[in-house]
């Protein structure tokens, strides 16, 4: 699970003006959810009629939001985003999520000894508490970043270790959570901090990040990304490193040995994360996040110059488009006029794009170090599939070339490198962190609502996959695609082989209630196959599968399909 409380907590301090440093960035999207949670951008009737200010809006929808962490009955408000045919189906089968922690804490009463005794039945809460996560916390997390921190748009940005400058202060940013990130990318522009680091012998602060907090502030200000998740070690023993600052999730433990053989100041700053062996603890607190951030950048410049090991900084380092949100790829798609999935739709049923597949997730230990992702992405590809993705895949996909809109002709079947070469995007399109796969359920949203690929997200030409998954939280991301109705397939290990009739379920049984179900396939070659051969399903029974033939909507079609979406 996610931990989006926190973002919740600091838009309701920012809404009060209570927060030093941040502001509420995008406004538009604010008016916009504010629909959502049923709050008033206006007020006053007739003449009188007059908009809200901000605070205000923010204040209520801060209070609403947060109070459905807690709620106790009920349906999460996000629920109703869904298509309306996969809302029946959470209904009927009575899994529609009551509130966001309730969920989670039954999930953790019921797996207690001698609770809950009965698979189907746990199964059914473990569905709770993962929608609870994609269309809830997650997606509120998802929400309030863009809020606050801005909406992301295409930008271009750099990622390997060769981002790094030998002749700068280097800091890493590794973790999850943008809040402090954020104003650590204020502090790092300061002239006053510039100089302070220039007096120190440095040339200037390199600000570089790691695992998703790196995704996070490189899809809103381009900031170099170091790497993914199992490159944290290897930042260190650059000796170039003068702080890794880690807030939650996805530190090694090992991180407070390998920094002690080298001059790295390791700075833990979350009270839920702390780690044995850390340089120092500076706690974030969102009344002084400006002052906290620039304190660790202080920190950092003050350790520049007890560098003690030679600085070996790889060469490597690759240029990449990122930021593509939901919203910025329904621009791209149709402009701002028309501004729909209809565009992709349009070449998904006329067969150039024959599929969208979402690869997201970890790096794991046990495998080569990214080739999986690779491996697959580059087979989806070849295949016309454009791919989404997020997380440490969606950094294989940075350091390999393929967020680069020329990836489109190196990599792609004709019929997809011709879209990509038209619209001018990459194939694979990066939508952010592990918390940004709402993002993904959104577009998959979006491309029912468009019409003419069924009535649900489970009529899609579209799979899912996390070929080198390892965090926990991997689990109900995948849980939360398998009950919208997505094919949803995981590499390395699966947890529940060691059961027939439990596997049975999750990889037959769940396709008969929600359209979309697990599978497990170590090999990426094999991925792929399986993959494309459940797009190659859905196409068929949408009848689209005539050899993939051009179909392209004349005005009569046109006029059809807006009438069955506005129906819709
Ligand atoms: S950082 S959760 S290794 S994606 Fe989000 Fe990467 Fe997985 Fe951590």
């Amino acid at each position: 699970m996610t931990m989006p409380g926190g973002v919740a907590l600091l838009f309701k301090e920012v809404a009060h003006g209570r927060a030093q440093g941040y502001q509420i960035k995008d406004v538009a999207k604010l008016k916009r959810l504010a629909k959502d949670w049923g709050v008033a951008i206006t007020e006053g009737e007739g003449d009188e009629k007059k908009s809200r200010s901000i605070e205000a809006i923010a204040q209520e929808m801060a209070d609403k939001i947060l109070a459905e962490f807690g709620q106790q009955s009920g349906e999460l408000t996000y629920v109703k985003r869904a298509p309306k045919k996969r809302q029946e189906i959470w209904r009927n089968e009575g899994v529609v999520p009551r509130g966001c922690d309730i969920e989670i804490v039954e999930l953790m009463h019921r797996t207690h000894m001698g609770v809950d005794q009965e698979y189907h039945n746990i199964i059914k809460q473990c569905t709770r508490c993962a929608l609870s996560d994609g269309w809830g916390g997650s997606m509120i997390s998802t929400d309030l970043q863009d809020v606050l921190f801005g909406c992301p748009v295409p930008v271009a940005g750099e990622i390997n270790l060769g981002v790094l400058k030998e002749d700068h202060v280097n800091i890493i940013i590794h973790g999850h959570e943008p809040l402090l990130p954020e104003m650590i990318y204020v502090a790092s522009q300061e002239p006053e901090l510039v100089q302070y680091a220039q007096n120190k012998g440095a040339k200037g602060i390199q600000l570089a990040g790691m695992c998703c907090s790196a995704n996070e502030i490189l899809m809103r200000h381009g900031i170099p990304v170091a790497g993914n998740y199992l490159q944290q070690e290897l930042a260190i023993i650059t000796g170039a490193v003068d702080a890794m600052v880690v807030d939650v999730q996805c530190e090694m433990q090992s991180l407070a040995n390998v920094a002690k053989c080298y001059h790295t100041k390791l700075i833990t700053t979350d009270n839920r994360a702390h780690i044995e062996g850390a340089t120092m603890h500076i706690q974030f607190d969102d009344h002084h996040a400006l002052d906290i951030a620039r304190q660790i950048v202080r920190e950092a410049i003050d350790n520049f110059p007890n560098r003690k090991a030679p600085v070996l900084i790889p060469s490597h380092s690759t240029p990449t488009i990122v930021g593509f949100s939901y919203e910025t790829i329904q621009y791209l798609l149709g402009g701002s006029i028309r501004g729909s999935y209809y565009t992709l739709n349009d070449n998904v049923i006329g067969g150039r794009i024959r599929g969208v597949a979402g690869v997201v997730g970890c790096n794991n230990c046990r495998t080569m170090h990214d080739n999986a992702h690779l491996t697959l992405i580059k087979e989806l590809l070849k295949n016309d599939v454009i791919v989404l993705t997020t997380g440490c895949s969606a950094m294989t996909c940075g350091k390999f070339g393929l967020l680069t809109p020329e990836a489109a002709s190196q990599y792609c079947g004709p019929g997809l490198a011709e879209v990509c070469e038209t619209v001018g995007i990459p194939p694979v399109l990066h939508m952010g962190s592990c918390v940004d796969n709402s993002r993904i359920l959104l577009a998959a949203t979006a491309c029912v609502k468009a019409g003419g690929l069924g009535n649900d997200i489970s009529d899609l030409p579209a799979a899912g996959a996390a070929p080198e998954w390892m965090s926990e939280k991997a689990i109900s991301i995948g849980h939360y695609f398998v009950t919208s109705g997505v094919y949803t397939v995981f590499g390395v290990t699966f947890p529940t082989t060691g059961s027939d009739i439990l596997t049975d379920y999750l990889f037959r049984g769940l396709e008969e209630i929600y359209g979309g179900m697990w599978d497990f396939v170590a090999d990426p070659y094999e991925m792929a196959k399986k993959m494309i051969a459940h797009i190659d399903k859905k196409r068929a029974a949408l009848g689209i599968d005539k050899a993939r033939e051009r179909v392209l909507f004349d005005m009569e079609m046109r006029r059809k399909l807006e009438a069955a979406v506005g129906e819709e």
